[in-house]
């Protein structure tokens, strides 16, 4: 274990330190200028833009397609329907959970928005003027847009595309033991149980989905750059959906402007653009307008959760049950590992010690956009979170208990981990107790209370609000979890060039984390390298080794991982050299950072860029060693990390008008060491926003026909500056033991951890108005009817 040590770690001439520590990141000076390179960025000679017909209806059989108007347009290259694919097998494709999507529809379009003809033209805006000369016969259905009504009777069937389909029934799925949990609230002195919804929300990445494919028809060659956080594994899914060889795919992610889980999907237009490029021969271009990335891009949650918690009276809590309509929309293209089919969802055991829980979850199919795993969800652990932080403050509720209090009473303890749940997780580490001392002190929580009883006796609604939770990132291991049958394991390769300089390839895929930055800080820390000579290389499956990519915070705990230990065998590597030019054996030599030196004479050493040219130059190698300096692995995770954290927010309510401001955030984060505390706290700072916006004003809604209301940034509300108050962040240092260099991942940590702590703020703020629960968002209107005891709207 190398976990950050208290010494000061030694900086470069440019004056970043050559290891962990705060240091600007790279990447920055492209993106400040301007400079960055996205997917719309790109252009080449001869390019063809292409633009998506798309469903007014959210159900409606297709009796034809008249493209003839369309195609007599001026400047219009191609139209291509359903019809086209079909003759080419691509009218549908397989999604990351093995069902099947429509490319372009065929038969039906099952929800609004959904894909319909794809027309290819000189200028986007000749494009989009043909899209208006398509003339579709639409024979509209009745929609089901309301997941509690899919599985009726009389519920018109959705996927009549599959045979033998007669429902709207996707899977059931259980964990955790039923028989157990049933005897322990059976005998519990009190349960309490409440229906929460973690409605329908959308990532909405600054950067839409696009790409630019071009088929080289002389070459065979297709290039496609295109908005995906996993690469390596779209490269695959086209080599086995087109039938094309995977050697002559060459997928390349650019700078990508956010991606938040909304860039894991293969989405119908990527696939219309690479068709767009074969039918053509000219590269063609495809990017989305915001209003189709809210339409018909993969959504976030939709769970609809019963949750019941048993305890004693004393409220030490004994069991936990969730049982979960989960909406998947018109097609299940959730990106999760096989094995789960509801994520890692039956994580809802949260940090509590407790031995017995079950969960059943039912997904079904809607006249709605496929999705439900994305927007910093850690597998659907947002879910599970919210699910036991709000049943928790709803049992300090009815026990008229302190809601730290109870808290404190439950949480795992230090001596407990590693720690096995009742859903059968293995949490690695942890003092979760420590953290939560560290943030009630730094919110002042008994002062806090105080003031809130004040204020209340003068007619006056503040809340404070906590979530304890603890989330599991780094997927695999690959022997229990695959995306479509590829293992989560992830290459790393390094070489280190003569003279000292080095490149490092990843298999993840950045979209704003830092990853050129935190990479090149985790090789510098290993081999002493300075960070700014150590180039990290992503995003372009011909240059970098294969890997699943960017998920699940999965990013520092796999391929961190994999930088590590590629770093420890060039340096193991570096030691045999050395000992050759020092003319030593290697068992005599010790290291330290940047140089391999004598044992007992450190003045006889070699640098590692001494050692690079060794690696390169005449010096003859000891037997068994190759040439230069490089090496590669291969990581195979053998746990998930388990970050987590105690976040506390402080609200004020007006109950006249309903408006919440949040007054105060406290964040105290443990994801083991922090390679670069500046980006963590960046991770952090944007998770806490998604976490404000969710809870108080996101929200994708959808009339009875399945009309989506929340098409643009009009009705889709993202939360500003002005929403959001300086946050205060702590942190506490648990390393995680199987890790190289403890580290845990913490990209989605915030998004994770936030909602409930500003859903149970609100709540705790208008309880005296006799309110348990009211569903987010908690927007003035929705906080407004909570209080007047009338239902909220979602
Ligand atoms: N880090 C660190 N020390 C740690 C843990 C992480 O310095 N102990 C750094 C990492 O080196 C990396 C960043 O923090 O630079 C995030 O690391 P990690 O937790 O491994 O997460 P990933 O890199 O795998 O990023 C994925 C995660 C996900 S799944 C979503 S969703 C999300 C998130 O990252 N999308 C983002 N944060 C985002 N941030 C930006 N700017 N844009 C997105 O699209
Ligand atoms: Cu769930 S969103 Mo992130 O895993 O890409």
């Amino acid at each position: 274990m190398t976990a950050l040590e208290d010494a000061p770690v030694p900086l470069s001439a440019a004056g970043n330190p050559i290891g962990f520590g705060r240091m600007h990141r790279k990447e920055d000076v492209r993106f400040l200028r301007g400079e960055g390179n996205y997917v719309d960025d790109v252009q080449l000679p001869g390019m063809l833009y292409g633009a998506i017909l798309r469903s007014p209806y959210a159900h409606a059989r297709i009796n034809g397609i008249d493209t003839s108007a369309a195609e007599a347009l001026p400047g219009v290259k191609a139209v291509i329907t359903g019809a086209v694919l079909e003759t080419l097998g691509l009218a549908w494709m397989p999604t990351l959970s093995y069902d099947t999507q429509a490319v372009l529809a065929t038969d039906k379009v099952r929800f609004q928005g959904q894909e319909v003809a794809f027309v290819v033209a000189e200028s986007k805006y000749i494009a989009r003027d043909a899209l208006e000369l398509i003339d579709v016969d639409y024979e509209p259905l009745p929609a089901v847009a309301d997941a509690k009504k899919a599985l009726d009777a009389d519920a018109p069937v959705i996927r009549d595309d599959k045979e033998g389909k007669t429902d709207n029934h996707i899977y059931d799925w259980e964990a955790g033991n039923k028989e157990e949990t049933d005897a322990a609230f059976a005998n519990a002195e009190v349960v309490v149980t409440e229906d929460i919804l973690y409605p329908r929300v959308h990532p909405a990445p600054m950067e839409t989905c696009g790409s630019v494919a071009h088929m080289d028809p002389t070459t065979g060659k297709l290039k496609l750059w295109t908005t995906t956080q996993a690469p390596h594994a779209h490269r695959t899914v086209y080599a086995l959906v087109a039938g094309l060889p995977e050697q002559n795919i060459q997928v390349i992610s650019p700078d990508i402007g956010g991606g938040f889980g909304n860039k894991v999907p293969i989405y119908p237009g990527y696939v219309c653009s690479i068709v767009g490029s074969i039918v053509t021969g000219k590269p063609v271009k495809w990017m989305e307008d915001r209003a189709e990335n809210l339409m018909s891009t993969g959504f976030a949650r939709d769970y609809h959760m019963k949750v019941s918690i048993a305890s004693t009276r004393e409220g030490k809590i004994q069991a936990v049950k969730v049982d979960v309509l989960a909406d998947h929309g018109a097609f299940n293209g959730v990106a999760q590992p096989t094995k789960y089919p509801a994520g890692f969802f039956h994580i809802f055991t949260g940090s509590y010690d407790y031995p017995a829980a079950y969960c059943n979850v039912t997904a079904v199919y809607t006249n709605k956009a496929p999705g439900g795993v994305a927007y910093a969800c850690s597998f659907r652990i947002t879910e599970a979170v919210y699910a036991i932080e709000r049943i928790v403050d709803c049992l300090a509720a009815e026990l008229k208990m302190d809601s730290a209090e109870l808290r404190l009473k439950n949480l795992l303890r230090p001596e407990q981990f590693p720690y096995t749940t009742p859903t059968g997780w293995e949490y690695d580490s942890g003092d979760y107790e420590k953290t939560m001392r560290v943030a009630m002190d730094m919110a002042g929580y008994d002062q806090l209370r105080a003031e809130q009883a004040e204020k209340r006796a003068r007619g006056e609604y503040m809340g404070i609000g906590i979530s304890f939770f603890t989330e599991g990132v780094g997927a695999g291991p690959r022997k229990h979890m695959d995306i479509l049958g590829l293992g989560m394991a992830d290459g790393c390769d390094l070489r280190v060039h003569p003279t000292g300089k080095a490149q490092v390839r990843l298999s993840v895929q950045s979209q704003g984390q830092g990853h050129e930055t935190t990479f090149a800080q985790i090789v510098a820390h290993e081999l002493g390298i300075p960070p700014e000579d150590i180039e990290v290389i992503h995003g372009d499956t011909d240059n970098t080794p294969f890997g699943l990519g960017t998920y699940g915070s999965r990013s520092t705990p796999v391929s961190g991982a994999a930088a590590a230990l590629v770093a420890r065998k060039v340096r193991d590597k570096a030691r045999l050299i050395a000992a050759a030019a020092l003319e030593c054996a290697p068992d005599d030599l010790e290291w330290e950072l940047g140089r391999w030196y004598v044992k007992g004479d450190p003045e006889r050493g070699r640098t590692i860029q001494e050692i690079a040219m060794d690696a390169h130059g005449a010096l003859e190698l000891p037997e068994g060693v190759e040439g230069h300096l490089d090496a590669q692995v291969v990581y195979n995770p053998p746990n998930l990390t388990y970050p987590y954290g105690c976040y506390i927010c402080v609200v004020d309510v007006d109950p006249g008008t309903g408006q919440v401001k949040v007054r105060r955030f406290i964040a105290v984060d443990d994801c083991g060491p922090r390679i670069n505390p500046m980006i963590v706290e960046g991770q952090v700072h944007g998770g806490l926003a998604d976490g404000i916006g969710m809870a108080l004003m996101e929200l994708i809604a959808f009339d009875d026909d399945g009309n989506n209301l929340g098409g643009s940034f009009m009705d889709y509300l993202l939360p500003t500056a002005m929403e959001c108050p300086d946050w205060e962040l702590g942190e506490t240092v648990t390393p995680s033991p199987h890790h190289p260099i403890g580290a845990k991942g913490v990209g989605e940590s915030a998004t994770v951890g936030s909602p409930a702590a500003v859903v149970n703020a609100v709540i705790d703020a208008i309880s005296p108005f006799g309110v348990r629960h009211a569903d987010m968002p908690l927007t003035p209107a929705n906080v407004w009817r909570a209080i007047q005891g009338s239902p909220v709207r979602t």
